[in-house]
């Protein structure tokens, strides 16, 4: 297959939207076969089913084509999708490489120990491995209470068990997309404006005339809708305005690409907020109208001047004012991006918080080019009796009732629930693990592993061996999202749209759906009412009858768009008065909410340690064709990119006499070395004082035969957590590591040096 490595190089830069990764972007798809040989056919001879993608969360709608022989051709993106406009990312058209894995989980398997002691996993059938769970959930509820069970699940496929667990009656049900995500960011704008950003972000980047991004790194971060509209954006002359310590597919974009020092941003956003106030450059008719707290925010920022974070952030003051003069002369359809992935040093809701506080002084929450008002439908859930009520949660494992502000379970909360502590009401007894692979998701592997050691039992599910799955009792393989139905897409957006997935293909090998899973356990667990229906197509299509369409129309059109139920897509623009939902009912500047729980009611800057001598700071993120650690055995996306790199500054290589390519290993602050060796990539690109990574390599599953053992894992070297006090997000940016030349002779190492 042609390789298409190239697509990001920042030297073949042209117009915006070439670099972004937008001609990355398939109209057409491609087809995977051409290479293997297989004859080119035209789309009459393909039967196209319905879609919406799961290689990232993005839920790009689409169609896979599948020919007569039954074979996947191609898939590629529904024009009518307000996520992809017809066009899905070079990770969503290698998505059937999941389907093609001669890797996956092909049947049930339970853990077993030989009269030696030594562990293996049996094949089992459905019934063995469903009773046996069953078995060990109705124990757990018998003995412990329903509550020590907890759930984590992220993806769409996850609705259904978190039904199940539901019904089973415990509350503590999580993702690792709040706590190691973008948790602070939510916490943050719901205690500025009173809602919160969503996913995808009600971001209006689109009709932005100047869009700052404060770590954002979109054109890595392949975020389908947001790639386009931000090449969109550049089209239009937008102004971007790129704070990075690394030089990004974005910055190269950029009209300022302000390198900051790492974990500084707090003094920048001060900063800017000072110049914005004291160059009276804020919108002063919408801060009267809606805002709260005004004057206690100028009086806090008094101090903050570019001069003073110079000092900090090593951004020269005329750059700072520079910037936030372009960012008011664009006002009010400027864009202070909130970012996704926020938890980065312990002070994330802060930061977060002076990123809203920026948007407000601009005017941009509720204005074009700023935040629109996102709409979805709301499909009722089908009838079930009522869930029952749960006497303890999660947090019972705080007993001074911190997280107050937390929205959702904390992940890193289930563990320390998990793990018993003379101090802590612990409770967690049993995990179920829906598609998320904790050994690369959550930080300090040691602290997730300390948990799973103390369960009585857990449970995988999930379609790869990943790393999690090595460490369950019993592993269900579910099929991949080609090959079911889930629940509609719902998701919010400027347009309220439906979309459907259909299986295009019958499962491989002995693997079933999620939905299937939850009801053949409900019925093993006396929970059959919850799930009164045949089959999931049922409960589609009672759900869509309800709101005019039906299963049968959306195997048709994929997508339904709805209209708007009012016209109030920026719905501050003329308005005299709003009512936020905050407690004074106004935009909070100064926010009561952190005021009453004790927190900082404005944000302050506050240092972070630094590496010592020899060390670098642990930078990583994403790159355009993967995803997480999910996508590094498809062979698509692996024939794109195999492993990944650590970026060194060349000044740092010189130091240390590291050339371009060769492969070394890193050790972090607490002495743990990497499994694997990963190969340096000597660039400019990097700050001295940092290294970069691309999240999601150096899998320690063998049972992964291409992702095994390739690149290094930033997941094992995050072994030092700076929590978040306001809503328990796990700051993850705060490691040092250090390089190793010569093979450190740990188990397992292939010597590649
Ligand atoms: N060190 C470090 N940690 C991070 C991050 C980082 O950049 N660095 N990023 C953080 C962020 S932003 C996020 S959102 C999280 C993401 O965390 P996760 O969602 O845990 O991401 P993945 O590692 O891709 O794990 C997804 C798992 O789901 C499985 N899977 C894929 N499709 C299906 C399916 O259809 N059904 C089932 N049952 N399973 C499926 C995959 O095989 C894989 O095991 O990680 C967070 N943690
Ligand atoms: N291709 C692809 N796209 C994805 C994903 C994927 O797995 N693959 N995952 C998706 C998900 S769930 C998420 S949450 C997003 C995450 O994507 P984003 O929210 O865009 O990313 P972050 O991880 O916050 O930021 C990474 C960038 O922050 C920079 N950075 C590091 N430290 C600092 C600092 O102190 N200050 C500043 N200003 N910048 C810093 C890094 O150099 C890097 O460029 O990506 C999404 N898009
Ligand atoms: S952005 Fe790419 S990987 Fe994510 S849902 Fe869309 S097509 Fe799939
Ligand atoms: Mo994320």
């Amino acid at each position: 297959m042609k390789t298409r490595r190239d697509f990001i190089k920042i030297s073949t830069a042209g117009a915006g939207a070439t670099a972004l990764g937008f001609s990355a972007l398939g109209a057409k798809g491609f087809s995977f076969f051409e290479s293997d040989k297989q004859v080119p056919v035209s789309d009459e001879d393909l039967t196209p089913y319905p879609t919406y993608c799961e290689v990232c969360f993005w839920k790009c709608a689409g169609w896979t084509y599948v020919d007569k022989k039954g074979e996947i051709r191609k898939i590629i993106g529904n024009n009518d999708d307000p996520h992809c406009n017809g066009r899905l990312c070079p990770r969503g058209t290698g998505g059937v490489g999941m389907y093609y894995d001669e890797d996956r989980l092909k049947t049930p398997l339970i853990r077993e120990t030989k009269a030696d002691g030594t562990q293996y996993y049996r094949k089992a059938s459905w019934d063995e491995a469903l009773d046996l769970v069953a078995e060990k959930m109705d124990k757990l509820r018998k003995e412990h209470g329903p509550e020590c069970l907890a759930l984590f699940s992220h993806g769409s496929g996850g609705k259904m068990l978190t039904h199940l667990v539901k019904a089973f009656g415990t509350p503590n049900i999580t993702a690792p997309s709040f706590a190691q995500c973008r948790g602070p960011r939510e916490v943050a704008f719901t205690a500025t404006f009173g809602e919160d950003v969503m996913s995808p972000e009600r971001t209006d980047i689109r009709d932005t005339k100047c869009l700052v991004l404060i770590g954002s790194h979109i054109g890595e971060n392949m975020h389908n809708g947001q790639i386009q509209e931000m090449s969109h954006a550049i089209e239009n002359k937008a102004t971007i305005i790129t704070v990075d310590p690394r030089f990004s597919t974005a910055a190269s974009h950029s009209k300022y690409w302000l390198p900051i020092k790492p974990a500084t941003d707090i003094a920048l956003l001060l900063a800017w907020i000072h110049v914005i106030i004291n160059e009276e450059l804020y919108d002063k008719d919408y801060i009267e109208k809606y805002a709260f707290g005004f004057d206690e925010l100028k009086e806090h920022v008094k101090n903050n001047t570019p001069e003073w974070a110079y000092g900090i952030t090593t951004i020269e003051p005329h750059i700072i004012r520079a910037t936030a003069r372009e960012m008011a002369a664009a006002a009010p359809s400027t864009l202070v991006h909130p970012g996704r992935h926020v938890t980065w040093y312990g002070d994330d809701t802060q930061r977060s918080r002076a990123i809203a506080i920026v948007n407000a002084l601009l005017g941009s929450w509720g204005r074009r080019g700023g935040f629109y008002n996102p709409e979805k439908v709301h499909l009722p859930t089908f009838p079930h009796p009522p869930y029952p009520k749960p006497t303890r949660s999660w947090k019972d494992a705080y007993p001074d009732n911190k997280y107050n502000l937390v929205t959702e379970v904390l992940s890193t909360g289930i563990c320390d629930a998990t793990i018993p502590n003379a101090d802590l009401n612990c409770h967690l007894r049993g995990w179920i693990v829906y598609g998320t692979n904790l050994m690369a998701s959550l930080p300090d592997q040691r602290k997730t592993l300390e948990a799973i050691s103390n369960l009585d039992f857990l449970v995988v599910i999930d379609t790869m061996p990943m790393d999690i799955t090595g460490y369950a009792d019993v592993v269900l393989p579910e099929c991949t999202y080609l090959e079911r139905y889930d629940f509609v897409r719902t998701s919010p957006h400027r347009e309220p749209a439906l979309a459907l997935r259909m299986p295009a293909v019958q499962p491989k090998y002995d693997s079933k759906p999620n939905w299937w899973i939850a009801k053949n356990l409900a019925s093993r667990l006396g929970l059959e009412t919850y799930f009164k229906w045949d089959k999931i197509e049922d409960v589609i299509d009672w759900q869509l009858k309800q709101v005019g369409s039906s299963l049968e129309e959306m195997q048709r059109v994929g997508v339904k768009k709805f209209k708007r139920e009012y016209d109030d897509l920026f719905w501050l623009e003329g308005l005299p008065d709003f009512e936020f939902n905050t407690n004074t009912g106004k935009i909070e500047l100064y926010s009561t909410e952190l005021a009453n729980e004790e927190f900082d009611p404005i944000p302050k800057y506050t240092h972070h340690p630094e590496p010592e001598q020899g060390y670098y700071r642990l930078n990583y993120g994403r790159a355009p064709m993967h995803t997480f650690s999910r996508t590094s055995n498809n062979h698509n996306l692996w024939d794109l990119m195999d492993e990944n790199s650590v970026w060194i500054n060349p000044k740092v290589a010189d130091l240390w006499e590291i050339k371009n390519n060769q492969y070394i290993w890193l050790k972090n602050q607490d002495g743990v070395v990497s499994s694997f060796p990963v190969k340096a990539r000597v660039t400019e690109r990097i700050r001295w004082d940092s290294v970069y990574m691309v999240h999601g390599f150096g899998h320690t599953n063998k049972k992964l035969t291409r992702a095994y053992g390739k690149g290094g894992s930033d997941s094992e070297l995050v072994t030092k957590v700076v929590m978040d006090p306001i809503m328990g997000g796990t700051g993850m940016r705060g490691n040092f590591v250090t390089f190793i030349l010569e093979n450190p002779d740990k188990e397992n190492k292939e010597d590649k040096a």
